[in-house]
C-alpha cells in the first residue's frame, strides 16, 4: 500500500547495474502457512564501476530470516533495509550473498509473486513480482543462470515445476518430496516461474528443423484434461510457423504450459514454463466459442514467440516493453494471418486498435509506445505498448518489404542474442540490415498521440495527371504539446470508374507536415483508395461522398479498404442522425445506404467472414469517441434505430441467408466454418432487432439445438437483450447446464452485464451475490464488472451516475486485494472529459472520491491522479 505519493521513474535516469549475477540458486520450502525461500547469488562488480558501489537489491513484503555475505552473517548496520529493498556497502568485486526469507503465498491476493490458485502454487513475476519472493536485483538487465529446488508435501503437491530441465528429484523422509530444475539460459528474474500442485498433463512431441526432440506438456487440474487438445495443436503450429517464417527454433528439451484459474492477465512467457489463464487453454466445441478457439491459438503462439522476442533477447529496462510486446504481437498477428484469413485478421485488429488504442491516445494516460516515465509499470501493459507497438513493427515491414524485414530480424538476433537491449537497437538492426536511414522513424517511439492525415486530390484532365496532397498533424498529449512529423508509410491505389485499379497499390512515404505526390497517365478522374491495409496507425480524412464510399465498398481491390469504406459510410450516417434535431420517430435512412448494405449482404464474391465484418456497425464506444462531447444514450438510440431499420428492410435477405448458412454437422474451428457461422449469426443478430415472436422462437430454437457454444451464445445474446419470455428460460437453462464450469459461467455473467434492457445495473448487483461470483477471481471481475463498465455504455453511463458509483465502490474494494485489477477497472472513468456536462461532472466526482481514499495503491493512484490533472 502506498505511503505518500508514489515515485515517478524516468527513462532518462536509467543507469546500468553496478553488479551482475553469474548464477542464482533458489530453494523453496513450500508450506501450508508460509514458504521459506533460500537464495544464493554470485555477484560480480561490473567493469568501470567504482569499488565503493553499493550492492542494491529489491525486496517487498518479505520477512528477512537470514543474510550472509561470503558465508558470514551480516548484522544490523551492515546493510540498509527499506520498504522497497536493501543496499549493502563494502562488498568485494566477487561475492556470494545468501538470503533467507519467509513469504505467505496463501495470503497473497495480488496474484503477483508466489501465490495459490485452486490450492496449487504458482508465480507471476513480470514485471516486478520476483522482489516479493527474495531480495534480488529484480531488473531485466540483470540476467543469470537459475537453479531451482522445490520441496513440498508429496501428496498435496505431486507435481513440482520450474524453468529449464529437470536435473534431480526424490523423496524426503517426512512425506515431502523435492525436484531440482536447471535453466541453462541466462534470464532476468521476471521470467522465473514455479508451479507446485496436484496436476495432470497431456503430452506431445515436436522435432525442430535441426532435429531437437522436444517434449510438450500442458498441465491442468484433472477435470479439464480433456480440453487441452486444441492448445497442444496450436503450440505445434506455432513452433512450426516460427521456423518457417523467421528461422527460429525452440532451444530446450521441454516446453511446459500450466493452466491456472486465478490470473491477472492472459498468460506469461516464463522460460520453458508458461503460466496461462485457463480461459486461454481450455477448449471444446460445447464450451468454447469460435472466438475462444482463435484467441487460444493466438496467445499460445504469442507466448511461444516470446522465447526469442523477449526471452533470448530481452529488455534493458521496462520503458522498452514494446521492444518485446509490440514485436511479439506483430508476430502473433502474422501467425494468425498466415493460418486463417489475412484480411479478416487485419480488420479485427484495426477495429480493436481504433476502439481501444485511439481512445487511450486521446486520454490522460496517453503515452508513446516507449513511455518516458511511469509511477507503476504494471499500468503500462497497455494497448499502446502492445497494439500500437505492433503497428509500428508492421510499418518497418511495409517500408522495407518482407525480405528486408526478415534481414533486419536476422541481424537483430545475430547482434543481441543473450542481451537486454532497447528499441534503438531494434531500429538500428532494421536500418543497418537494409542500408537505409530510419532516423525519422524513431519519432514513433518518442511521441504519443494518433497522427491525423488529411488528404485531397486534384485532377488535371488535360495533363492526364492526378495529384494527391497530404498534411499531417498530431494532437497534444501529456508529454508534449507540439509534435515533429512522423515517417508514415501510406499505401494508396487509384480506381477508375469501372472499379479497376489505374494505379495499383504503392507505398508513399510521408515525411513532412505537407506533401504532394503526382501520378501521370491517369486518363480519367479516379477515386483514391487511401491507407490500404491500414498501413499506418493514423486517422485519415478525405472528402469522400457517400457515393464514393458505396463505390469503394463494392470495388476496392483492397479488402481492408472495402470494409473501411462501409465503416465510414455508417459513421457518417450515424453522425448525421445524432446531429439532427429530430425525434426518433422522424429518423430515416437513405435508400442508397440500405442498398449498399444489401449488396454486401448478397455479394457472393466476398467470403462469409468478410461479409460478417462488413455488416457490423461501428460500436457505441467508437461513435462516442467521434461524437464528442458524447451522449451514450443518444448514441445507443441512433445505432439501434439503424440496426432495426436495416433488419426490417433486409428481412427477406437476412432470413434466406440465415437458412442457407445454417448447418448441423460436426463442429470444426477452421476459417471457412468460422466465417460461415459468423455471417449466419450476424444475420440472426440483425433479425433479433425486429420485435417479432417468430424471431424469438428462432433464437430459442437455435439455442436449444446448437451443437456448439458459438451458436448457443449467439442465440442467447440476442435473447439476453430482448424483453421476451424466452429470455429468462434460456438464461436459466444455461445456468443449470453450466454451473459446474467457471469459464462457461463467465460468459453467462458477461452476457447479462452487457444487456441493454432496463434494470441491468440491478441485475449486475444481484449477480455479485451469486454463489459463483467472487471478487478474488480476475476472470469473474472482468466478466461481470468489466463487461458492464466497458461494454455497456448505455447503462454504465446512466444519467443518474449509478453506474459510476457502482464501479467506484468496486474499484475501492478491489484495490485492497488486487491493485492490478483495480487499476484496470478504474479506466472507464478516465475519459470523463469526453462526455456531455452532466455525465462528465458525475464521473469526475467518482474519480475524486477514489483519489481521496486513503491507502490507495500506486496502480490506482497513478490512473486517477493523471485523469484529474
Ligand atoms: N508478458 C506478459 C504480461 C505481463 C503483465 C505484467 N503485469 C504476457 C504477455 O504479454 O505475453
Ligand atoms: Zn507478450
Amino acid at each position: 500500500m502506498r505511503q505518500g505519493q508514489p515515485k515517478t521513474v524516468l527513462l532518462r535516469d536509467y543507469t546500468a547495474p553496478a553488479y551482475s549475477v553469474d548464477a542464482l540458486s533458489l530453494v523453496f520450502e513450500l508450506g501450508e502457512d508460509s514458504t521459506k525461500v533460500t537464495s544464493v547469488a554470485n555477484y560480480r562488480r561490473n567493469r568501470d564501476v567504482p569499488a565503493d558501489a553499493l550492492l542494491e537489491l529489491y525486496g517487498e513484503e518479505l520477512e528477512l530470516l537470514e543474510l550472509r555475505l561470503n558465508g558470514l552473517p551480516l548484522k544490523e548496520g551492515d546493510y540498509t533495509l527499506t520498504d522497497a529493498g536493501m543496499s549493502i556497502p563494502n562488498v568485494s568485486a566477487m561475492c556470494t550473498l545468501e538470503v533467507v526469507t519467509r513469504i505467505y503465498p496463501q495470503k497473497n491476493t495480488s496474484l503477483e509473486g508466489l501465490y495459490q490458485s485452486s490450492g496449487n502454487f504458482c508465480t507471476q513475476c513480470e514485471a516486478q513480482g520476483f522482489r516479493k519472493i527474495t531480495y534480488y536485483p529484480d531488473r531485466p538487465d540483470v540476467m543469470a543462470v537459475f537453479t531451482t529446488q522445490i520441496l513440498a508435501d508429496k501428496q498435496k503437491y505431486p507435481v513440482l515445476l520450474s524453468n529449464g530441465n529437470l536435473t534431480g528429484s526424490g523423496d524426503l523422509p517426512d512425506g515431502r518430496h523435492w525436484a531440482r530444475w536447471e535453466d541453462p539460459f541466462r534470464k532476468p528474474a521476471y521470467l522465473f516461474a514455479l508451479v507446485a500442485g496436484n496436476l495432470q498433463h497431456v503430452e506431445g512431441r515436436y522435432t525442430t528443423a535441426s532435429g531437437r526432440d522436444v517434449t510438450l506438456r500442458i498441465y491442468t487440474e484433472a477435470h479439464n484434461i480433456d480440453k487441452c487438445d486444441h492448445a497442444m495443436q496450436s503450440l505445434k503450429r506455432a513452433m512450426h510457423w516460427d521456423e518457417e517464417r523467421f528461422g527460429l527454433e525452440y532451444d530446450l528439451d521441454i516446453y511446459m504450459i500450466v493452466a491456472v484459474d486465478d490470473f491477472n492477465m492472459g498468460a506469461m512467457e516464463n522460460k520453458g514454463l508458461n503460466v496461462f489463464n485457463s480461459k486461454l487453454v481450455f477448449a471444446s466445441p460445447a464450451t468454447a466459442t469460435d472466438m475462444d478457439y482463435v484467441s487460444i491459438e493466438a496467445v499460445i503462439g504469442h507466448e511461444y514467440f516470446h522465447n526469442w522476442t523477449g526471452n533470448r533477447v530481452t529488455c534493458r529496462d521496462w520503458f522498452q516493453l514494446s521492444l518485446k510486446e509490440g514485436l511479439t504481437v506483430f508476430r502473433d498477428q502474422e501467425f494468425t494471418s498466415d493460418l486463417h484469413s489475412r484480411p479478416v485478421k487485419r480488420i479485427e485488429d484495426v477495429r480493436a486498435l481504433r476502439t481501444f488504442q485511439f481512445t487511450e491516445d486521446a486520454s490522460p494516460m496517453a503515452h508513446p509506445i516507449r513511455p518516458s516515465s511511469y509511477m507503476e509499470i504494471n499500468n503500462f501493459y497497455t494497448v499502446t505498448v502492445y497494439e500500437k507497438g505492433a503497428e509500428v513493427v508492421r510499418m518497418y515491414q511495409t517500408l522495407l518489404g518482407r525480405d528486408g524485414f526478415r534481414k533486419g530480424m536476422d541481424l537483430y538476433f545475430q547482434r543481441h542474442d543473450g542481451q537486454a537491449v532497447s528499441t534503438e537497437n531494434f531500429l538500428a538492426a532494421m536500418a543497418d540490415a537494409n542500408g537505409t536511414d530510419l532516423s525519422q522513424f524513431q519519432r514513433w517511439y518518442d511521441q504519443a498521440g494518433t497522427p491525423q492525415v488529411t488528404a485531397w486530390m486534384e485532377y488535371d484532365a488535360a495533363a492526364q495527371a492526378c495529384t494527391l496532397h497530404f498534411t499531417q498533424t498530431c494532437p497534444p498529449t501529456p508529454e508534449a504539446d507540439s509534435k515533429q512529423p512522423f515517417l508514415i508509410p501510406l499505401e494508396v491505389g487509384l480506381l477508375d470508374s469501372q472499379g479497376q485499379d489505374i494505379i495499383g497499390t504503392q507505398v508513399l512515404r510521408l515525411t513532412d507536415a505537407e506533401q504532394s505526390f503526382r501520378f501521370d497517365n491517369v486518363p480519367e478522374q479516379p477515386v483514391p483508395s487511401l491507407l490500404r491495409g491500414f498501413s499506418a496507425p493514423v486517422k485519415l480524412e478525405y472528402p469522400y461522398s457517400d457515393a464514393d464510399l458505396a463505390f469503394l465498398m463494392k470495388h476496392d481491390s483492397d479488402a481492408f479498404n472495402r470494409w473501411d469504406a462501409g465503416q465510414r459510410l455508417a459513421m457518417g450516417t450515424i453522425l448525421k442522425l445524432l446531429q439532427s434535431s429530430q425525434q426518433q420517430e422522424a429518423f430515416g435512412l437513405e435508400d442508397n445506404f440500405i442498398s449498399a448494405f444489401q449488396s454486401v449482404l448478397n455479394d457472393d464474391s466476398l467470403d462469409h467472414a468478410l461479409r460478417a465484418e462488413a455488416l457490423q456497425l461501428p460500436s457505441e464506444a467508437d461513435i462516442a469517441e467521434v461524437a464528442r462531447p458524447s451522449d451514450p444514450e443518444a448514441i445507443h438510440v441512433v445505432r439501434e434505430f439503424i440496426h432495426a431499420t436495416l433488419a426490417k428492410a433486409l428481412r427477406l435477405d437476412l432470413e434466406r441467408l440465415y437458412a442457407e448458412l445454417h448447418e448441423t454437422g460436426e463442429y470444426s474451428p477452421d476459417a471457412a466454418s468460422i466465417g460461415r457461422r459468423s455471417l449466419k449469426n450476424v444475420c440472426l443478430a440483425y433479425l433479433g432487432r425486429i420485435q417479432d415472436h417468430g424471431i424469438h422462437a428462432l433464437c430459442q430454437q437455435q439455442y436449444r439445438q446448437a451443437g456448439n457454444m458459438t451458436d448457443a451464445m449467439a442465440a442467447l445474446s440476442v435473447l439476453s437483450r430482448t424483453d421476451c419470455p424466452e429470455r429468462e428460460e434460456a438464461l436459466q437453462h444455461f445456468h443449470d447446464r453450466w454451473q459446474h464450469d467457471p469459464l462457461v459461467m463467465d460468459k453467462w455473467f458477461a452476457l447479462q452485464a452487457t444487456s441493454s434492457l432496463p434494470g441491468t445495473l440491478g441485475q449486475v448487483q444481484g449477480l455479485m451475490q451469486h454463489k459463483l461470483f467472487t471478487l478474488s477471481n480476475p476472470n469473474k471481475v472482468r466478466a461481470l464488472i468489466g463487461s458492464f463498465a466497458m461494454r455497456n455504455p448505455l447503462h454504465f453511463h446512466a444519467q443518474d451516475g449509478s453506474g459510476y458509483s457502482f464501479l467506484t465502490d468496486n474499484v475501492l474494494e478491489l484495490d485492497a486485494m488486487n491493485p492490478q485489477i483495480a487499476s484496470r477497472m478504474v479506466r472507464p472513468l478516465m475519459n470523463w472529459r469526453h462526455y456531455e456536462p452532466t455525465r462528465s461532472a458525475l464521473m469526475k466526482v467518482q474519480l475524486e472520491r477514489i483519489q481521496a481514499h486513503s491507502g490507495l495503491s500506486a496502480d490506482v493512484y497513478e490512473i486517477v491522479s493523471k485523469s484529474l490533472v
